[in-house]
């Protein structure tokens, strides 16, 4: 993971992060990547349409629907959804080729993504669920972002409530009060998990070199 020589290998994580729209989870992912060198991001591919502010491959790669199936057929996604009215999936390849280098990913993914992720990986996955304090919060939330239309404001709000029954899905659950204590609250969980045992790939050899007087 980094060139310390006294660094023990380590297998990188899964780190998952879900909300309910407007919860404040793409503010958290954000702070998280540019707090923590060892993690990044996975950045899915859709078929929604880029809003102004978004960079093509570095928030999502834009696809047709035409090609989206045609990635779902070369079983390119590690899991993929529809969420709202487009698809959303996680490209394979640059996750395994992250986690094969000792270092963690995260995803911005929603619960149908994670419950895939559980199925294919759950000894490396750590899920993180995003809850607002109130309905009222969320709701100002939403309106506030202001690239969405009334209409899909709406249509949000309707399918929050739903959304967050899948909390009980989750590993840990941060109440999003106030922004900076919980970007903490997912820096310490972060840190935390690294530290499992099972993750720490290189224990053996290294307390076997404490043992011989290194
Ligand atoms: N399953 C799955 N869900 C994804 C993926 N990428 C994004 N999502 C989810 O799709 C939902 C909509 O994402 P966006 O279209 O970017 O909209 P947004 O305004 O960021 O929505 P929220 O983050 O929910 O507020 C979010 O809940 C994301 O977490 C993916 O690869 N797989
Ligand atoms: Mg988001």
């Amino acid at each position: 993971m980094s060139a310390d020589p006294y660094a023990v290998k380590r297998r990188g994580l899964m780190y998952v992060l879900s909300s309910p729209s407007g919860a404040g989870k793409s503010t958290i992912a954000r702070a998280i990547l540019e707090r923590d060198a060892g993690i990044t991001m996975s950045v899915s591919a859709t078929t929604r349409a880029k809003r102004p502010g978004e960079t093509a491959g570095k928030d999502y790669e834009f696809m047709d629907l035409t090609e989206f199936n045609l990635m779902v057929n070369r079983q390119e996604f590690l899991e993929y959804a529809k969420v709202f009215d487009n698809y959303y999936g996680t490209p394979v390849a640059p996750v395994l080729a992250e986690l094969e280098a000792g270092r963690d990913v995260l995803f911005d993914i929603d619960w149908q993504g994670t419950q895939q992720l559980a199925e294919k990986a759950r000894e490396d996955l750590v899920r993180v669920f995003i809850l607002p304090p109130t309905m009222v919060e969320l709701e100002h939330r939403l309106e506030t972002r202001a690239q969405d239309s009334a209409a899909v404001v709406a249509k949000r709000m309707a399918k929050a409530a739903d959304e967050m029954t899948h909390y009980a899905e989750y590993d840990y659950i941060i109440i999003n009060r106030d922004v900076e204590n919980s970007v903490e609250e997912a820096l310490a969980v972060l840190k935390a998990e690294r530290l499992r045992r099972d993750r720490q790939v290189g224990l053996g050899e290294f307390v076997r070199g404490l043992r011989q007087g290194q």
